[in-house]
């Protein structure tokens, strides 16, 4: 398999080789690709060196899959040109997520939807990812009329300036590229741009991207996305209000029997997820299950994820591999 990955030397770029190395993934060339200044920057994989190229020369490469974490920009202009030269385009960026033509992706939800003709594929959002997969199996038992969700977002998801400013901010360092109106040394209200209705987009992307991945546009979302001076991934607070009453067991045992979900729930000895946990692992994280007591039907949970990972590298890895394993690739 030939492989481009454009955004190669990006921080999510840097994980999703990281992640093609761990698992694996059949691939017989691979292609970084990145912007014009870190054209010619060196880098090693699979223990062999390559060279970055520029987008033109990678479209001309007609690689066989093309893992995208760019920015929409990028995406919008160069997805279809890698499309047109036969290349399925994984796509991590906002870009064609809510195109009605693309596909949204989560593997062990919807993959099964894909088929030769998806030449570009979106990845979703890092915090929708983790929450929909706590969220498939559950409404596919008890239907979920409700959802409200407040999120604890690493730095990372902001980028490598951030992670910088960050440690600028600790140190008492001047920082002369910081972002104008962002301490980060704090809880941050405010990931991404506010929209006309007083939500940022980080907000939209959860309500928009959870009812198109669940396929049930019925499923009332809110959110609040919080940045917090942590690495290591997202954490949400989340709460669930089903058609129907539940048996607190049988959501546990439901989420324990999901493949990609670990269950760490157990008050009696401090179990819960934390970042500092999920950090590196490919698994979404689940834990403080109760029920919630001031309303009928309704179950709140603590879900964390490693944010570059399954939240982004991982699920895009995945795609790519389901589509090699239904030879679609
Ligand atoms: C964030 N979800 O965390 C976005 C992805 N970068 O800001």
């Amino acid at each position: 398999m030939r492989v481009a990955v454009v955004g190669a030397t990006g921080m999510v770029g840097e994980v999703m080789l990281k992640v093609l190395e761990e698992r694996s993934f059949p691939v017989s060339e691979l292609i970084p690709v990145a912007s014009e200044k870190s054209v010619g920057k060196e880098l090693e994989f699979n223990g062999k060196k390559y060279k970055v190229i520029g987008l033109a020369d990678a479209v001309a490469a007609k690689p066989d899959v093309a893992l995208f974490s760019a920015g929409g920009g990028t995406s919008l202009e160069w997805a279809p040109k890698f499309a047109e030269v036969g290349t399925t385009v994984i796509d991590n960026s906002s870009a064609w997520r809510m195109n009605t033509d693309k596909k949204l992706v989560v593997p062990e939800i919807n993959a099964s939807s894909l088929t030769t003709e998806d030449k570009i594929i979106a990845n979703p959002n890092c915090s929708t990812i983790q929450l929909v997969m706590a969220l498939a199996p559950l409404h596919d038992k008890y239907k979920i009329k409700r959802v409200v969700v407040s999120t604890y977002q690493s730095i990372t998801g902001t980028g490598v300036k951030a992670v910088k400013q960050l440690e600028n901010e600790y140190a008492g360092v001047k920082d002369e590229m910081a972002y104008p109106y962002q301490i980060h040394r704090n809880a941050l209200p405010h990931c991404d741009v506010f929209e006309e209705n007083g939500y940022t987009k980080e907000e939209m992307k959860l309500v928009r991207e959870t009812q198109k991945i669940l396929n049930d546009k019925s499923i009332a979302v809110t959110a609040t996305a919080i940045r917090i001076p942590v690495v290591g991934g997202h954490s949400e607070s989340v709460n669930i209000q089903f058609e129907n009453d539940f048996e607190l067991s049988d959501i546990r045992k439901i989420l324990n029997d999901t493949p990609g979900v670990t269950l760490q729930d157990n008050p009696d000895t401090n179990t819960y997820p934390m970042p500092i946990y999920a950090q590196g692992k490919d698994d979404v994280f689940v834990g403080r299950i109760r029920r919630d007591e001031s309303q009928p039907n309704t179950v709140n949970m603590w879900i964390v994820a490693d944010n570059l990972r399954k939240g982004a590298a991982t699920n895009a890895v995945q795609i790519a591999e389901y589509l090699v394993e239904k030879n679609i690739l």
